[in-house]
């Protein structure tokens, strides 16, 4: 697989609905595509950087910069024999996984394209069907909270995630247990919490959460391992897995007992993999993360979470709880039963509407093999 051309596109989209967690709230989320060109198909990718450094240090434009003045000309106008060997190739650069995993994953669906697979296939998927859950944001009101809960509920939604912060928590997850009884029910606090919060965070265990995500720091591996000792609830942890090394320092340090894969946060599809296989060896379930992608992002973690370790219902939602319409058409559904079809078409398996993006597109730039070469 050659890669001639490489494509950006800078894009803001409005949100359904605001969405919020402990870093603030969003109304409309900016992001950045890829288009590759190669053997005569095309690809397509998203980053999952965000308009803002809360989440991670990575933003749009460092993604933007990163991938056009560093990565494009160690990707652009190269022959790989396999995906797997673009993010090696993208090593000499530090971090930046997001940026790395844009091209990385770009080029998945370019190979997989060329071969006419789904890339599920060529992934190592195994599953026809994925499980979904949702992630419900910080509300202005706990009734709205409940009125939220019982939407996606009857939805079919596997599983119900909250999300929490000082002053949000013990009682939003009291109403949802005493208006819902059992539901699958887990809470994300994205970094909201200090390990003297320990006490505190142990009032959420008689609520048998399946998991509170990310309560402390994202460089915080040690104080995770403290304060597993102290609540019953498993930690997952999210923002502290960037690498799949930082994993196996994490699994090692009992820091966590379940994680969130989001290829875009670990370097794409390859470093997943082998995060997915690494947790398979410790026993540690995976489920599959969500960053508010539109469909071109969100098609490609259908994918993957294919793949045989993703045990628990991920954050792969309905395309129309997040935009309408969504740059792929159809968007995604979710059936009654709260699962979504893996697309069996070639690649990603689903339509890009190229005029819909374009009328979203704030910036373009188009890097030509070319055009390196000289
Ligand atoms: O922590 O999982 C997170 C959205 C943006 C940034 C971080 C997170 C999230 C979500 C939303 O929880 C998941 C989704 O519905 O895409
Ligand atoms: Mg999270």
């Amino acid at each position: 697989m050659r890669i001639d051309r490489l494509e950006l596109f800078l894009c803001r989209l409005p949100l359904v609905h605001f969405f919020e967690t402990s870093f603030g709230r969003t109304y409309d989320r900016s992001f950045v595509l890829a288009r590759m060109e190669g053997d005569g198909h095309e690809g397509w990718g998203e980053a999952i950087a965000e308009g803002h450094p809360y989440y991670s240090g990575e933003t749009t434009e460092t993604v933007w910069h990163i991938v056009t003045s560093f990565l494009a000309p160690l990707v652009v106008g190269r022959e790989f024999a396999h995906p797997r060997e673009v993010f090696p190739a993208m090593t000499r650069v530090r971090t930046h996984n997001m940026a790395k995993a844009l091209l990385e994953m770009t080029a998945w669906d370019l190979y997989a394209r060329t071969r006419g697979e789904p890339l599920s296939a060529v992934l190592g998927g195994t599953r026809p069907r994925i499980q979904s859950g949702v992630s419900i944001g910080i509300q202005d009101s706990l009734d709205q909270l409940v009125d939220k809960v019982a939407r996606e509920r009857d939805a079919g939604y596997q599983r119900i995630k909250i999300k929490i912060k000082p002053g949000w928590d013990v009682d939003a997850v009291e109403r949802v247990r005493a208006r819902f009884g059992d539901i699958p029910l887990m809470v994300d606090a994205n970094a909201a919490y200090r390990l003297e919060d320990g006490a505190h965070l142990a009032r959420l265990d008689p609520f048998d959460l399946m998991m509170i995500e990310q309560p402390l720091d994202y460089d915080d591996v040690m104080d995770h391992a403290e304060l597993q000792k102290a609540i019953v609830t498993p930690i997952c942890l999210d923002e502290s897995i960037h690498t799949v090394r930082i994993a196996r320092d994490a699994i090692a340090a009992k820091a966590c007992r379940i994680i969130n894969i989001k290829p875009g946060r670990v370097g794409g599809h390859q470093q997943s993999i082998e995060l997915h296989d690494l947790c398979a060896a410790h026993d540690i379930p995976v489920w599959h993360g969500g960053m508010l992608e539109s469909g071109i992002g969100r098609a490609h973690n259908i994918h993957l979470a294919s793949l045989p370790n993703f045990r628990l219902p991920g954050d792969i939602a309905a395309s129309k709880r997040y935009y309408l319409p969504d740059l792929i058409e159809p968007g995604i559904e979710v059936a009654p039963d709260g699962t979504i079809a893996v697309p069996t078409g070639p690649g990603i398996g689903v339509n890009v509407v190229r005029e819909r993006i374009e009328q979203v597109t704030e910036r373009h730039v188009a890097i030509d093999a070319r055009e390196l070469a000289r």
